[in-house]
């Protein structure tokens, strides 16, 4: 029996999923007293460190977890799980952690894009329990901001390479903590929950090493939700955003299957866009939450989920805050939300004012669930003008003339799936969003969506180089070299295609194994 410390922020579904998945029963914390009859506790973190502590100490946790420290039995932090355990953090300076081991908690001091989002590998300092059936050149999922400074080194377990060495775990006796996230490190990660579950007597030592760990270029796979005429909920692609061909809503599977499809192909991440939230309600709309369960069940590896967050009031006058929806989604096994017409209209209104709210679905979800949690979905189109100044927005030179021979354009946000245009440009939204407390941005293009002619660099470039949260890349790609393009002409992140995907025409491991050589990625086949 597992028992999960679950203090209500972020998705613990994941790490129950994968517990059972191995065949171990679990049980959730409901009081101290769970905590201190548990045989081996696993403190999943998410969130922003300030409110988790908060919560601890309103549900009056914290003094059963210490005992169970001080008692030196069976424990896995994860993420903040690992974080908790240090005297505090620079997150929340004013909030003190559990001080289990003496050192502190610090944000990223880097050019690099923070968070540090994505697949990186482990130096191991220390041989473990954990280690067991690891080469020592796996990959693991890790989406933080801050990283443990311990005051000693005695209790790094291994560290990993992110500009810096940082501590990305830790180990005294049987308290074990990663700041990666096994239940979404695919079968590696699996691997290292069993050995957690199995305690095996002997400790082991991979018996590899990386010289230094590399942050992998994410591939991820998009699966656009609606339901179909007939009411069934399908995976469809539009060409430019047109979802219909003569007529019908394209349908090109199932989402459940097809997401179990990617992970098993090697996607290092999923995003399911519910494309008619704008106007079907998620809450009302239950069908995304059963697909978010129903594939959280199956897959390992991180799931964004967007399509209607923000607030809404139903017909019988019942007011839904963004956060409600989001809440749903990570309760039903999100990992990040992404926003996109409600972000348009939230910058739209900073722009007017200069003020940030504090109640806007990005401050509110940011500031819950942590600034990785929120991903800013952005549908923009080309506007060509004949001179930067012609419009107030940021505007680019281009190389792709228009058609009146234009050699500038700006990019247009669109609400609604690209119904309607805005007056704000990407550039500026991106920024914003960043300002607010997104963790990253999805950028999608109109014009290149569907057309399998390559990712549009120039939108990716000047977005990328304007921010210095994780950017992806989206819309166009069309075969693997599009991937080396995008990665080699711009610091994008990660790079998300669709139709290639769904079509069959190019499937993940092509893509990876013409990556392979030229760009660090995440192994398919066996490895991760
Ligand atoms: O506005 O917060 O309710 O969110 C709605 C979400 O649904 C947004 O993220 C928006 O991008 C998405 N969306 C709305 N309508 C469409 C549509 O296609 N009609 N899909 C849509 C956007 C774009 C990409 C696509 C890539 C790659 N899909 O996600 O997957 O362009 O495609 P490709 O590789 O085939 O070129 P809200």
């Amino acid at each position: 029996m597992i028992t999960i410390l679950d203090y209500g922020a972020g998705n613990v579904r994941s790490v129950i999923n994968a517990i059972e998945k191995l065949g171990a029963s679990v049980k959730i914390v409901k009081s101290g007293q769970d905590i201190l009859s548990a045989q081996k506790l696993v403190f999943p973190g998410v969130g922003a460190f300030g409110s988790m502590m908060e919560i601890l100490a309103q549900k009056e946790l914290i003094v059963p977890l210490k005992a169970y420290l001080e008692e030196n039995r069976p424990f896995l932090g994860i993420c903040l799980g690992l974080q908790a355990l240090f005297n505090g953090s620079d997150e929340a300076p004013d909030i003190p952690g559990l001080g289990f081991l003496p050192g502190k908690v610090k944000r990223f001091e880097t050019d690099l894009s923070v968070p540090h989002i994505g697949w990186n590998g482990i130096l191991c300092c220390q041989s473990s329990v954990l280690w067991h059936g690891l080469e020592g050149n796996e990959k693991f999922y890790f989406v933080h901001s801050y990283h443990a400074v311990p005051d000693m080194n005695d209790a790094i377990l291994c560290t990993t390479d992110y500009d810096v060495s940082f501590t990305s775990g830790i180990q005294k006796g049987n308290i074990m903590a990663v700041q990666f996230h096994p239940e979404k490190s695919g079968q590696t990660g699996l691997r290292v929950l069993d050995n957690f579950i199995k305690m095996h007597e002997q400790p082991a030592m991979p018996v590899q090493s990386f010289k230094k760990t590399r942050l992998s270029k994410r591939i991820i796979a998009c699966l656009d939700v609606r339901a179909n005429d007939q009411g069934d909920l399908v995976v469809t692609k539009g060409d430019q955003y047109d979802v219909r061909e003569k007529g019908n809503v394209r349908n090109l599977g199932k989402p459940v299957a097809l997401a179990r499809r990617y992970y098993e192909a090697g996607a290092d991440e999923i995003t399911f866009l519910n494309i008619t939230g704008f106007r079907d309600f998620p809450l009302e709309d239950m069908p995304m939450i059963e697909v978010l369960k129903q594939t959280s069940q199956n897959v390992f590896v991180p799931l964004t989920i967007g399509g209607g967050i923000r607030d809404y009031t139903d017909a019988k006058g019942q007011f839904y805050q963004a956060i409600d929806v989001a809440s749903a989604y990570f309760r039903s096994g999100a990992d990040k939300i992404s926003i996109g017409s409600d972000a348009v209209d939230i910058v739209a209104e900073y722009l007017q004012t200069g003020q940030k709210t504090g109640t806007s679905a990005i401050e509110t979800i940011a500031r819950i669930y942590g600034n990785q949690a929120v991903v800013i979905s952005i549908d923009p189109r080309r506007v060509y003008v004949s001179t930067p100044e012609s419009v107030p927005h940021q505007v680019i030179s281009t190389r792709q003339t228009g058609p009146n021979g234009e050699n500038y354009c700006w990019y247009q946000c669109t609400v609604k799936g690209g119904r309607e245009g805005r007056n704000v440009d990407a550039i500026t939204l991106a920024q914003v969003c960043e300002k607010l407390g997104a963790g990253e941005i999805l950028l999608n293009c109109i014009d290149r969506d569907g057309t399998n002619s390559g990712f549009d660099i120039e939108l990716i470039h000047s977005v990328r180089s304007a921010v210095s949260i994780p950017v992806i890349a989206s819309s166009g790609a069309g075969c693997p070299e599009h991937f080396l393009e995008v990665f080699s002409q711009t610091k994008a992140e990660s790079a998300l295609a669709a139709g290639i995907f769904h079509r069959n025409e190019v499937p993940i491991e092509d893509v990876k194994r013409f990556l392979a050589d030229q760009v660090e990625i995440r192994e398919i086949g066996g490895k991760s």
